[in-house]
């Protein structure tokens, strides 16, 4: 018994020792398990996490001059290679002014940025113009476009929003809706760089005539065309040396023109009450085609994006 006692101890123990040995082996295997199935929906999760981080990140941040309810209702940064046309149309017709209108080459999109270009081609000058209209219209809102200007002058580019039905009252902008020219850009030097931020309507003339293009921001603005020679500079300075942020803060009170996050101009006369809808043009008007050198073309403007915002 005394031999026999220890050998059953270490038996014993032994026994011990392999049942703890696979205990542990169990207990791992099953912890393993446990970790495995907890960690990847853990990993599904965290990557969920990424995904709305980096759309939240992606998300431009609320513009200074919006309050915290307003939410961004639709974009265009134009990161594809071609016109989205689930976003813009182009107006049916060919030709505009001095130049014909959208025909190839003029609208690029590429590597982020919306290239509209004027060419001089076949002895003509060929421009481009597109819209939101019969896509998305909107009444009220604040509207941003990142975008650097043409250099020279004799065309002139524009972001703006217009009203499909300008000329159907006189002197009542609020039913007839407005042209709102966030920003135009008729190229370096002109006057020391002269840029337009107007408000057009349909209107009565100084002289009583009814039916006329009027101005709230230049009274003396009696017809369709450029700037004139009495109204005073653009505070801005050459735009087409680089990117600026162009909006429009339009309310049912006042229209409110912005550039780089600074106001600019100011309206409370001309304020439509319907929707419109956007534009992007780079155009060669009669006015502005003596202007032009065609030897310095192409020229272009070039669009980062468009964003719209509106109250929720
Ligand atoms: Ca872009």
């Amino acid at each position: 018994m005394k031999e026999s006692t220890p050998k059953s101890s270490w038996e014993i123990l032994k026994l011990r020792q392999l049942i703890k040995n696979f205990i542990e082996k169990v207990l791992r295997s099953f912890l393993l398990q446990c970790l495995v199935i907890f960690l990847f929906p853990l990993g599904g999760l965290e990557s969920n996490a990424k995904d709305a981080d980096s759309s939240r990140v992606s998300d431009p941040q609320l513009p200074h001059c919006l309050t915290n309810d307003y939410q961004i209702v639709w974009r265009d940064e134009f990161s594809g290679d071609v016109l989205n046309s689930d976003n813009w149309t182009m107006p049916s017709i060919k030709v505009r002014d001095a130049a014909s209108l959208n025909s190839d080459g003029t609208i690029v999109v590429e590597s982020g940025l919306l290239h509209l270009k004027t060419l001089w081609r076949n002895e003509k000058v060929h421009a481009s113009y597109i819209q939101t209209r019969g896509r998305h219209e909107w009444k009220h809102g604040y509207f941003e476009c990142r975008l650097k200007f043409q250099k020279h002058q004799g065309h002139h580019g524009a972001f703006w929003v217009q009203t499909p039905s300008f000329r159907s009252f006189v002197d009542q902008p609020e039913k007839s809706g407005t042209e709102m020219d966030i920003i135009e850009w008729f190229g370096s030097g002109r006057r020391h760089g002269w840029a337009g931020m107007n408000i057009y309507y349909w209107g009565t003339t100084d002289k009583g005539v009814p039916g006329s293009v009027r101005s709230p921001s230049i009274p003396d603005f009696t017809k369709m065309g450029g700037p004139e020679d009495g109204n005073p500079d653009s505070p801005m300075e050459d735009l087409s040396e680089d990117f600026h942020v162009y909006g429009l803060l339009w309310t049912k009170q006042e229209c409110t023109f912005f550039c780089d996050g600074v106001q600019i101009m100011r309206d409370v006369k001309a304020i439509s009450k319907i929707p419109q809808y956007i534009v992007l043009s780079l155009l060669c008007s009669h006015w502005e085609r003596p202007r032009l050198d065609v030897t310095k073309l192409p020229d272009e403007m070039q669009i980062d994006y468009v964003r719209v915002y509106q109250k929720l």
